[in-house]
C-alpha cells in the first residue's frame, strides 16, 4: 500500500494551515476557518488547510493582475515552452501525484494515473496550440484596405473545479489559458484541496525557473464565498465552472449579470444504445466501465443503457453477471474495480436515488447499499446497482453521482433516440452498433443531441484534442481540445487603410 506521508512529501506538501497561493507564495489568512481533507479511502484526516478570505482574495486579485501585465507581452510560443515545462514536470510526478488523487478523491489508482496523463496530453497540445492561435483576415470591400482579426488574452481567468477530477479540469483549463495569455486563479473543490496544492507547487516551481512573476498560477482555498467573490468580480472576465447544473446557473447568473464570460461542464445523464446490431462483449466492457468507472462519479458516467428488446434479456443476463465479479474496496489497490464515494452525503445521495427509483416502480435486478465491515471503515463503498425503469421517471431524469445504472427497452432506432435525448442533460451518449446506417443515423443532426456522440466506445473516457462538453443543462462549454482556446481569448477586428483617400464602407458619401 502507497505510503501517504512519503508522497505528501514528494510532492512538497509538508505544511498545513495555508489558504492560497500567489505562484510560489504561501499564505494563511487571518481566518479561523478551516477545511480538513478527509480520505474516503480509509476515512483518515490527511491535513488540514485553511480557508481564505475577500483580504486574501484581493491580494490574489492584485498579484494576478500586475503578474498579467508581464505574462501578455511573453510571445505566445515562449508561453507555450512554460507549458511544455510544466507537462514534463507532470509526467515526473505523475506516480506521487496520480496516487494522491487516488487516495485524496477514491478513484482507482489506474484512474488517477489517467487523470495525470490527461494533464500531460493537455499541456502537449497547448504547446502545439501556442503557435496556432490563428485569426482569419478577410477581403475589404474598400480599395487598399486590409482586413484581418487578431485574438488577445482576457486577462484573469477563474476556474471553480469539482472534486471528481480534482486535477485535470484545472490543467485543461490552465494550460489553454496560460498559452493564450491569461493568468489563473483556480478554486479547487473544498473536497479535494490537497491535489489542488500539490499542483499549484509544481506549476509555482516552473514558473520560478523561468523567471515568470508569482501571480501567473494562483490557488484560493475556498468555499462558497470565494466562488461567489470571483463570480461577481468584473476583473475576472472568464469563470470556467466545472460542477452540478445547480451550481452552473447560480455562476451563469453571476457573471451574466456583470455580461461577463463563463464556460460551464454541468451535469450529464448519459446513455448507450446497445443495438440489436451490437458486439455484445465489447458493449458489456464499455457500458460496465462506464457506470462503475470512478465510482459512477464522472460527468461522462454511463447512466443509462437503452437495449433493444432483441437482445435486452441476453445483455441483461451478461450486465448481472460482470456486477457480480466486480471488486470493491480500497482504490489503490489494483485488483478492485471500484473504489468509495466521495463522502457520506454522497452516500445518501445514492441511497435516497435508490428509494425514489423504487417508489416510481424501479424494479432493481442488482441491488445497491452501503458495504460495511473493517475494509470499509469510511463509510463511503457502495455497491454499484442497475434497475430497470422508465425514461421518464423523474429519478432517472436526474443525474445522481454514484453508481446507478438505469435500463430502458426500445424497439426502434428513432424511439432509442428520443429516449437517449429525453433527459434535460445533453454531454455524452454512444450507440453500440456495427450498422453503418444506424450509426450515421445516430451521429446526425437528427441523432444524439449531445456535445458528445460515439460508436462503439462508451459514453465515459473522452480524449484530450476533441471538444469536451454538452448542450442543454450541461452548459455549453468546450474545453481541452479543438478550438475551445478561442473562449479564452478577446477577438479583435482590425482594418488598416493603406490608400490615400478615406472612402467609408457601404458606398456612403461624406465629403467636407
Ligand atoms: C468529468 O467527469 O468532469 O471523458 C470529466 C472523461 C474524462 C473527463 C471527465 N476524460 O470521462
Amino acid at each position: 500500500k502507497a505510503d501517504i506521508q512519503s508522497i505528501l512529501n514528494t510532492l512538497g506538501i509538508e505544511f498545513e494551515n495555508h489558504a492560497y497561493s500567489t505562484g510560489s507564495n504561501w499564505g494563511g489568512s487571518s481566518n479561523s476557518e478551516i477545511i480538513v481533507s478527509s480520505s474516503p479511502v480509509d476515512g483518515k484526516e490527511i491535513a488540514s488547510v485553511k480557508v481564505a478570505n475577500q483580504a486574501d482574495y484581493d491580494l490574489i486579485i492584485k498579484k494576478a493582475q500586475e503578474a498579467f501585465l508581464f505574462w501578455r507581452t511573453v510571445p505566445s510560443p515562449k508561453r507555450g515552452d512554460v507549458v511544455r515545462q510544466l507537462g514534463d514536470a507532470l509526467r515526473q510526478n505523475k506516480e506521487a501525484l496520480g496516487t494522491l488523487v487516488s487516495y485524496e478523491m477514491g478513484k482507482s489508482l489506474q484512474e488517477g494515473f489517467g487523470e495525470v496523463q490527461e494533464m500531460i496530453d493537455i499541456c502537449d497540445f497547448a504547446v502545439g496550440l501556442s503557435r496556432q492561435l490563428y485569426g482569419l483576415t478577410m477581403h475589404s470591400e474598400r480599395p487598399n484596405h486590409r482586413m484581418y482579426e487578431q485574438w488577445h488574452p482576457l486577462g484573469i481567468v477563474g476556474i471553480i473545479s469539482a472534486f471528481n477530477f480534482p486535477v485535470a479540469v484545472w490543467s485543461w483549463n490552465a494550460a489553454l489559458a496560460l498559452v493564450c495569455g491569461n493568468v489563473c486563479i483556480w478554486k479547487p473543490s473544498e473536497k479535494t484541496p490537497l491535489t489542488g496544492i500539490a499542483c499549484q507547487k509544481i506549476i509555482a516551481k516552473v514558473l520560478a525557473d523561468n523567471d515568470i512573476p508569482e501571480g501567473v498560477s494562483n490557488l484560493i482555498i475556498g468555499d462558497k464565498l470565494i466562488g461567489e467573490l470571483m463570480t461577481n468580480d468584473g476583473r475576472v472576465p472568464l469563470i470556467s465552472a466545472t460542477g452540478s447544473t445547480r451550481m452552473g446557473k447560480a455562476v451563469a447568473a453571476a457573471v451574466g449579470a456583470r455580461l461577463g464570460k463563463s464556460l460551464l461542464e454541468l451535469g450529464g445523464n448519459n446513455a448507450i444504445i446497445i443495438s440489436e446490431h451490437a458486439d455484445l462483449d465489447m458493449s458489456l466492457i464499455g457500458a460496465v466501465f462506464g457506470a462503475v468507472g470512478t465510482a459512477g462519479q464522472r460527468c461522462t458516467s454511463t447512466r443509462r443503457l437503452i437495449i433493444h428488446e432483441k437482445v435486452y434479456d441476453t445483455f441483461k443476463e451478461k450486465l448481472v453477471k460482470a456486477y457480480g465479479q466486480l471488486r470493491i474496496g480500497d482504490p489503490l489497490n489494483q485488483n478492485n474495480h471500484v473504489g468509495p464515494l466521495i463522502d457520506k452525503d454522497a452516500v445518501k445521495a445514492y441511497l435516497d436515488s435508490i428509494e425514489k427509483c423504487k417508489a416510481e416502480g424501479g424494479n432493481f435486478v442488482v441491488d445497491g447499499g452501503v458495504l460495511e465491515g473493517e475494509n470499509f471503515s469510511s463509510g463511503c463503498y457502495v455497491k454499484p446497482c442497475i434497475a430497470e425503469v422508465k425514461n421518464d421517471y423523474k429519478i432517472v431524469q436526474h443525474e445522481t453521482f454514484a453508481p446507478i445504472l438505469y435500463l430502458i427497452k426500445y424497439k426502434t432506432l428513432d424511439e432509442a433516440i428520443t429516449l437517449q435525448n429525453g433527459v434535460p442533460q445533453g454531454l455524452s451518449s454512444a450507440i453500440m452498433t456495427l450498422n453503418l446506417r444506424e450509426a450515421e443515423f445516430f451521429l446526425s443532426n437528427q441523432g444524439s443531441d449531445c456535445g458528445i456522440a460515439n460508436v462503439n466506445i462508451g459514453t465515459s473516457g473522452a480524449e484530450i484534442g476533441g471538444a469536451f462538453g454538452g448542450e442543454k443543462e450541461t452548459g455549453g462549454g468546450r474545453e481541452s481540445g479543438s478550438d475551445a482556446w478561442r473562449a479564452y481569448m478577446r477577438r479583435q477586428t482590425n482594418t488598416i487603410n493603406y490608400s490615400n483617400t478615406l472612402p467609408l464602407a457601404q458606398g456612403i458619401k461624406f465629403d467636407l
